[in-house]
């Protein structure tokens, strides 16, 4: 099964997804009515963590499900391998090294934060007549200064930061949820939670003409490791009451739990989630005329399955950046289909502004591009892809099959698409390739910013026993 994973499947020409588009019963949003925009982001789920990319030791009915009713992409990446910086770039559409918060990897500085006046991708669809809401993570920056509700969005429910207890709704012993700026307590687990005020936020969509975008970022399946159990009930009760298990660490960010079982109960309970959410769409009858993006803000972390791939969150080796990636856009996409063309989260912005017919801000161009020609069966003009990860000095470019990378100065040439565990190292065979994507890379990151004192993040020996070797 995991063979198949590569090959191209179903490939048709635009000219004749266009055609069938139009012809397929059932899947043409209302005429002259801009798309809802139901963006649905998972937290840390690795690439391989959904049944229909790979994952073997529990099953994931509902996402596999919108993956058959949409495409599902193979080579979909995240803009970093971590949590804030890939953040910027969705909500910016724009490389996050353009901003100085994008340099946190991730964000954990509190006099940091996304500029308000800065444009994004709900300022930009509020502008063209949306309700913009987000339910779930924000993690771009702390009150009174930072916050959704500065940064387009008209509602925010949610947490501020980059994570918390799933029962407590706690990190270091203080309270993180908000509705919009008022802090509150709420009884349940987070993923219920969030859901349950997603579906709030439809219902109040449903009696309203406005287009809408929901950003409905979940924590799931980000650590502490709590499944909604008796299990992971003691779990929160026990870091509760335990202090930091890593010195220096959130108490969140244990290393002395979670195991295969947690994490499938974790995984599963967001899926169920996403499935109460869908099936509200449908009976408010907004079904048709919503596009439903489900992606993850990096790879996979210590319970994730990255396969094929090396590397997890904080690495640049495919594992920690590329993630599951489905767009189900009726009247655009084919059911069932499935697309080998790079795409990145920083895309999503000019694809959603040209659907409901507005562009980015001139004075901020984005460096994605709009999707809607893969989306409709056909391809894209061929483009280099760029991140940094300030960590180990990792650095990659990726153009049509091949992939730049180098870790503290050590440098590779990868073919990606026949070598996913990036193990042959193509430098020396193919030096003008090696040597042009070097070239595009550096001629890349002089327009970026960087600051040596940013924060960066990775797994050392002392936390991740695969990881031996890390510190020389
Ligand atoms: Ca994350």
């Amino acid at each position: 099964m995991r063979g198949d994973q590569f090959t191209r499947r179903g490939a048709i020409g635009a000219a004749g997804a266009a055609t069938l588009a139009a012809t397929v019963p059932g899947v043409a949003h209302t005429p002259g009515r801009k798309p809802n925009f139901l963006f649905i982001m998972a937290d840390d789920l690795g690439y391989a963590d959904l049944s229909c990319y790979g994952r073997r030791e529990y099953e994931t009915p509902v996402l596999d499900g919108l993956a058959a009713q949409g495409m599902k992409f193979t080579h979909g990446y995240a803009n970093s391998a971590v949590c804030s910086a890939t953040r910027v770039g969705l909500i910016t559409g724009r490389y996050q090294y353009r901003l100085r918060v994008g340099l946190e990897e991730p964000l954990g500085n509190r006099d940091l934060g996304l500029d308000p006046l800065h444009p994004t991708m709900p300022s930009l669809l509020r502008d063209a007549g949306y309700h913009t809401g987000l339910v779930g993570k924000w993690h771009l920056g702390w009150l009174p200064n930072y916050g959704p509700q500065l940064s387009g969005y008209d509602d925010f429910w949610g947490i501020r930061g980059g994570g918390v207890d799933y029962f407590t709704h706690k990190v270091g012993g203080q309270h993180d949820l908000w509705d919009g700026d008022t802090p509150v307590e709420e009884v349940g687990y987070m993923t219920d939670l969030m859901a349950d005020r997603a579906i709030e936020y439809l219902d109040e969509r449903a009696t309203q003409g406005k287009p809408w975008l929901l950003s409905l970022h979940f924590t799931a399946a980000h650590w502490p490791w709590q499944a909604n159990n008796a299990k992971g009930r003691a779990e929160s009760e026990r870091l509760d009451s335990g202090g930091n298990t890593i010195e220096g660490h959130l108490d969140i960010y244990h290393f002395d739990g979670g195991d295969m079982e947690t994490y499938a109960g974790m995984v599963t309970s967001l899926d169920m989630n996403v499935g109460r959410v869908l099936a509200r769409l449908a009976e408010l009858g907004m079904e048709q005329d919503t596009v439903v993006v489900f992606t993850s803000d990096n790879g996979g972390e210590r319970f994730s399955d990255n396969w094929p791939f090396t590397g997890i969150k904080t690495e640049l080796l495919e594992g920690g950046m590329r993630v599951p990636f489905i767009v189900k856009w009726p009247g655009l996409t084919l059911p069932g289909t499935e697309t080998d063309v790079p795409a990145l989260s920083m895309d999503f912005l000019p694809t959603f502004l040209a659907a409901a017919n507005t562009a980015p801000h001139p004075d901020y161009p984005s460096d994605g591009v709009d999707l809607r020609p893969v989306l409709a069966g056909g391809t894209l003009p061929e483009r280099a892809l760029f991140w940094r990860f300030w960590a180990k000095d990792q650095k990659a470019a990726r153009r049509g099959r091949y992939k730049y990378l180098s870790i503290d100065g050590e440098e590779y040439l990868f073919d990606v698409v026949a070598d996913p565990l990036e193990r042959g190292n193509l430098k020396y065979r193919e030096a003008e390739i090696f040597a042009d994507l070097k070239g595009q890379f550096d001629a890349w990151n002089a327009g970026m910013l960087s600051d040596p004192d940013a924060s960066s993040y990775r797994f050392t020996p002392k936390e991740l026993a695969d990881h031996f070797g890390w510190d020389s």
